[in-house]
């Protein structure tokens, strides 16, 4: 999946550099169901220094049990607070400029706090920074996935924000996180095999959400899986990736064949048809018809030992895709990695 991510990386990272010392706070914008995964892998590192608001944006379409978790996480980290929000909805936001100049701390009174807004792409940042700023700023949407011009804009409360220079690519190199950003729509769907995305997400909600996949659906049981015991890694993409399905309990294959034979994926001859099945699931989870969704839990984050043994195993699978891509590109993969790994 390396070739997924743009090579421009280190371009945004060397002006996420030259940016900084001028800014006061930054504002990290997350996808509330989906948090650690939603992250840029290198902010953390990058921003250690600076005090950060974690916006944890589509609260509207997250668990509220979930987001309580998410939040507390995050308060209990220093020079951190969070606040959960519909992004879209302007009133939510009120209090950003007011955290912004606590977070801040001591900060000169003859200027405005200076807060740089930063986060993957289609988490929210212009629509938060055009709801600050009380008028269209920023264009929200699809936006082409190239450097843009760097936004600058004074909002109401003495805050000055500017736009993440450059793009911002997910944690796509953690096999269960670029799942779970797939199954949002975070990733497009090309990124990786649609159906496996599907099934790995059915067996992930039989596991956080069975009564509302059993009552989506009129599911009457939800099949328990059990992974192949002389194999932790399965086929997915001509790749090896973890068995998800088999970490999460449960048979992903079967639910979905049942939801396909449900909604229109029954063919002549009884043959089911899982794409079908996919784009039910899928869509409908997107769309909030399941029901408020967190799709990972604090306890979900990789223990270091944990992400080091996955960055060890990715580093050995891209060694030939390294080679065919040129090492300018491999280069700051590994890095951003490295200094992931080695945060806390
Ligand atoms: N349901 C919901 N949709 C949101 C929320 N925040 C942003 N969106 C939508 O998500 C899409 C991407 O938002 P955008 O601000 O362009 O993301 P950016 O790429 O980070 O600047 C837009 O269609 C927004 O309307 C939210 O809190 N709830
Ligand atoms: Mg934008």
């Amino acid at each position: 999946m390396l070739g997924w991510f743009p090579g421009h990386m280190n371009k945004a990272r060397r002006q996420i550099l030259e940016a900084l010392p001028e800014i006061d706070v930054v504002i990290e914008v997350l996808d509330a169901r989906l948090p650690y995964s939603s992250a840029n892998p290198m902010l953390a590192s990058l921003t250690r220094h600076k005090p950060v608001l974690k916006i944890l944006s589509r609260a509207d379409l997250a668990d509220p049990e979930g987001t309580r978790a998410w939040t507390a996480h995050f308060d209990a980290q220093p020079d951190t607070r969070a606040l959960a929000v519909t992004t879209t909805n302007t009133r939510e936001l009120k209090r950003i400029p007011k955290l912004c100049h606590e977070l801040a701390g001591q900060v000169r009174a003859d200027r405005d706090v200076r807060v740089m807004v930063m986060g993957i792409p289609n988490v929210g940042k212009s629509t938060l920074i055009n709801g600050l700023a009380g008028r269209t700023i920023a264009k929200t949407g699809n936006e082409p996935a190239v450097t843009k011009r760097q936004q600058k804009v004074r909002i109401q409360g003495r805050v000055a924000l500017t736009d993440t220079p450059g793009v911002l690519w997910p944690k796509i190199e953690d096999q269960a996180s670029a799942y779970r950003l797939a199954a949002s729509g975070a990733i497009r769907d090309t990124a990786i095999d649609y159906v496996d995305v599907a099934l790995i997400t059915a067996a992930e909600l039989a596991k956080r959400y069975p009564e509302a996949l059993k009552a989506r659906y009129k599911l009457k049981a939800l099949p328990a899986y059990e992974a192949n015991p002389d194999a932790d890694k399965v086929e997915a993409d001509g790749d090896a990736r973890p068995d998800l399905m088999a970490l999460a309990g449960f048979d992903g294959h079967a639910i979905l064949a049942e939801i396909a034979a449900k909604r229109g994926g029954l063919r002549a001859g009884g043959e089911i048809d899982l794409h079908r099945g996919s784009e039910v699931l899928l869509h409908e989870l997107r769309d909030g018809k399941l029901g408020r969704l967190t799709l990972e839990t604090p306890e979900d984050i990789p223990t270091p030992e944990e992400a080091a043994v996955e960055a060890a195993d990715d580093a050995l699978e891209d060694g030939s895709q390294d080679v065919a891509e040129g090492a300018s590109k491999a280069a700051p993969a590994q890095g951003a990695q490295g200094e992931a790994a080695s945060d806390d």
